[in-house]
């Protein structure tokens, strides 16, 4: 029987709730489908940083690297800097390991409806690079505080970055309609995007390579949903398209998303797109979809494509009987949606 250790980073705010959540899904599924799942829990955080000053021990990265999977919730808190909690844990985590793709796939699903018209049937996936671009440590301030201060903040773009990350969207869009979209905004950064332009060009394969103006598709994403199939883009302009396009599909709360190392020598991480809700953490409400369908990612990700199917067809199953969390307009909390779900599986 497979016996596959997961290690668990539950993290901050509602993290601590919808990870549990998940769990418990995968935990009957193992028992059905026999194969067995270790969870070695990392209390790594926010909760972390206030005992010891920073969000993971410093061999944390090593105590890592033997996991199978590592299964993330959410980080961040108002009172300790962005910087420091994604810093000090989500970013060296992507980085150490290689998981240079970041897969974001966004469907509507059934009972969940979309703010917008036209977009009943959405069912798209984000591409977005997930170590380099502009989310980079180089650059720096002077004269802080003064009025002559500056800051410089550099994007680092590398060929073989841009390739790898093009060749692997090329081959999902092969496997699936054949249209590849890649956003740049080549009229107003000139350097780094008519070079990320030159080098998705030169290894989309064969699949009809589409480049549009972020700005430009960030608008037809709103006025017309369903005309992408996959997307491959910047950290940064993944990270903005892919909530833009959750909240199109109904709820941030439904959105998953695989941090893989496609060459699997490192472990790859799974985690719900959303942040840790300070607002309603600790209430019971959080939608734990995203964490659910992140689980099923590493399900798929493991070599238990059954099991990750059924806990799709469970969490879409509670939603079409009309069982919803808050965020969905519904009134269930994170426990009753979770037994709708595992009901389901039975
Ligand atoms: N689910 C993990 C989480 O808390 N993400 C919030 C966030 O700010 N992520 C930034 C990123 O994905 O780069």
């Amino acid at each position: 029987m497979n016996n596959y250790r997961v290690d668990v980073i539950a993290g901050d705010g509602i993290g601590l709730e919808v990870v549990p959540a998940a769990i418990r899904c995968v935990d009957a599924l193992a028992k059905k489908h026999e194969f067995a799942v270790t969870w070695q829990h990392r209390e790594w955080g926010s909760e972390y940083f206030r005992g010891h000053g920073r969000m993971m021990p410093t061999d944390g990265l090593e105590q890592l690297a033997g996991a199978d999977a590592i299964f993330l919730g959410a980080v961040g808190v108002p009172d300790i800097a962005d910087t420091e909690t994604l810093w000090g844990l989500l970013i060296p985590i992507r980085r150490t390991f290689h998981q240079y793709v970041n897969l974001r796939p966004v469907r509507t699903l059934p009972g969940v409806e979309s703010p917008l018209r036209g977009a009943e049937d959405l069912d798209l996936v984000i591409v977005r690079e997930n170590v380099e671009g502009e989310y980079s440590e180089v650059g720096g301030r002077t004269y802080r505080g003064r009025p002559e201060e500056s800051a410089v903040q550099e994007s680092i773009f590398t060929r073989a970055g841009v390739a790898r990350i093009a060749r692997y969207a090329a081959e999902l869009a092969a496997s699936r309609k054949g249209v590849l979209t890649s956003a740049t905004k080549s009229n107003g950064i000139v350097h780094t995007m008519p070079f990320w332009d030159e080098v998705v060009a030169e290894n989309a394969g064969g699949v009809r390579l589409e480049s549009v103006l972020i700005d430009a598709l960030a608008a037809r994403l709103v006025l017309r949903p369903t005309s992408c199939d996959v997307i491959v883009a910047s950290n940064l302009f993944g990270d903005i398209l892919s909530d833009l396009a959750a909240g199109v599909a109904g709820s941030i709360g439904v959105a998953p998303s695989g941090n893989l190392n496609p060459e699997r020598e490192y472990p790859s991480m799974f985690e719900p797109v959303h942040g840790s809700a300070p607002d309603i953490a600790g209430r019971g409400v959080a939608n734990p979809i995203g964490q659910m369908w992140a689980g099923a990612m590493m399900l798929e990700h493991l070599g238990q494509p059954e099991a990750a199917a059924e806990l799709r067809w469970a969490f879409e199953g509670a939603l079409a009987d009309g069982i919803r969390t808050g965020d969905l307009g519904g009134t269930a909390g994170t426990e009753e949606f979770t037994d709708a779900v595992l009901h389901r599986m039975v």
